[in-house]
């Protein structure tokens, strides 16, 4: 296990790496070419001098997080064969960087969703929180309008504006796309990298749906353990592999999260570990990472990927606002670093405890 965190690069985030380093146990970050549209080729001297500003801090590239699929390969469109050629020569150049850890996700249109970016907590910290009911009343780009209206001056991941920028003509193109197309095109897609991947030794990690169900009427497919097990059969090699998302899985109260670690034992390739406290089903705000400030149990979380043998990064996942800070919404160094120290500090309590037994 390595603990890491995103970083968004220079540019875009405001957190540095030199106090990332600074951050006790994290020996890595978790990155992207967050500039580079979905569908692109990633310039192998770009990959080449981010991965040189990142050793260059003391720290290592352990994956990128995303390299964003084109939603032509979602939809299924003719052109998907141009943009899938231009994820493949991105994930070669990739390789050739020795960076062999890849989390996408297959959400058409809209990445992970949530209804208030900062919403106040009794002890004055701010967290990022979801109401379907809100979800219910507001049309998609009034929706995407006020996301990006709300978040600090920051382009939140998954909200890009030029992925945005076609809102109407994108929930069109996805009218005939069912749960079950949608599958087929990520197998498809799956299908199509598998040679580049199993050559090079490359993890392709897919992000679970955030919430763990359809929103805007979209579907969505990576939403439950009996889903995200159809997926790894279908393409049954250890390269087709998952992120565990905490969060996102756990957006639904039903998803047992220590359960779904167990179900897929070699196929978690990267963990995003953390809380969230439930209201009701469809309601719900994030939490501190400790486990008694949420509704999950952190320890058994963390245990199941101990004894499941996971050794991939884990990152602690969106963080409060706290202390003042300003930050992308869920990504400040204050929150993300107190839940890192937190689930260093569960790993080795359960390491020691184990060895002890022995
Ligand atoms: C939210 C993130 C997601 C995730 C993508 C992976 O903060 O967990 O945006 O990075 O879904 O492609």
């Amino acid at each position: 296990m390595q603990m890491t965190m995103r970083w968004f690069g220079d540019k875009f985030d405001s957190v540095k790496l030199w106090q990332i380093r600074q951050v006790p146990g994290v020996t890595g970050v978790i990155t992207t070419l967050y500039d580079i549209p979905a569908g692109e080729l990633w310039p192998l001297e770009r990959i080449q001098a981010l991965k040189k500003e990142v050793e260059d801090a003391g720290l290592n590239i352990a994956g990128i997080e995303s390299v964003n699929i084109h939603d032509d390969i979602k939809i299924g469109r003719s052109t998907r064969d141009k943009y899938i050629e231009n994820y493949i020569r991105t994930l070669e150049n990739l390789a050739a960087c020795d960076i062999k850890l890849v989390c996408y996700n297959f959400m058409p249109v809209f990445d992970w969703t949530r209804t208030d970016l900062a919403k106040v907590r009794p002890d004055g910290a701010t967290v990022l929180a979801y109401d379907q009911k809100v979800v219910d009343s507001i049309d998609p780009q009034t929706f995407f309008d006020q996301t990006n209206d709300n978040s600090n001056g920051y382009v939140m991941p998954g909200w890009e504006p030029e992925r945005l920028s076609h809102v109407k003509e994108l929930f069109e193109a996805y009218k005939d796309v069912d749960e079950e197309t949608l599958f087929n095109n990520l197998v498809y897609f799956l299908k199509a990298i598998q040679p580049v991947c199993e050559k090079h030794g490359i993890k392709m990690a897919i992000h679970p749906d955030d919430p763990a169900w359809p929103v805007f009427g979209l579907p969505r497919i990576i939403t439950s353990k009996e889903k995200i097990l159809r997926v790894m059969k279908a393409v049954d090699s250890p390269f087709n592999g998952l992120t565990f998302c905490a969060g996102s899985f756990g957006s639904n109260p039903k998803n047992d999260l220590p359960g779904i670690i167990r179900a897929l034992p070699g196929r978690i390739h990267f963990a995003h570990v953390r809380n969230l406290h439930h209201f009701e089903p469809g309601v719900f705000e994030e939490a501190a990472h400790l486990s008694s400030d949420g509704s999950f149990d952190l320890y058994e979380m963390v245990r199941a990927l101990y004894e499941t043998g996971f050794d991939g990064p884990i990152r602690p996942d969106h963080g409060r606002a706290i202390w003042g800070e300003v930050s992308m919404p869920g990504y400040g160094l204050y929150d993300r670093a107190l839940g890192a120290e937190y689930i260093l500090g569960l790993w080795e309590a359960i390491d020691k405890s184990e060895k002890r037994l022995k």
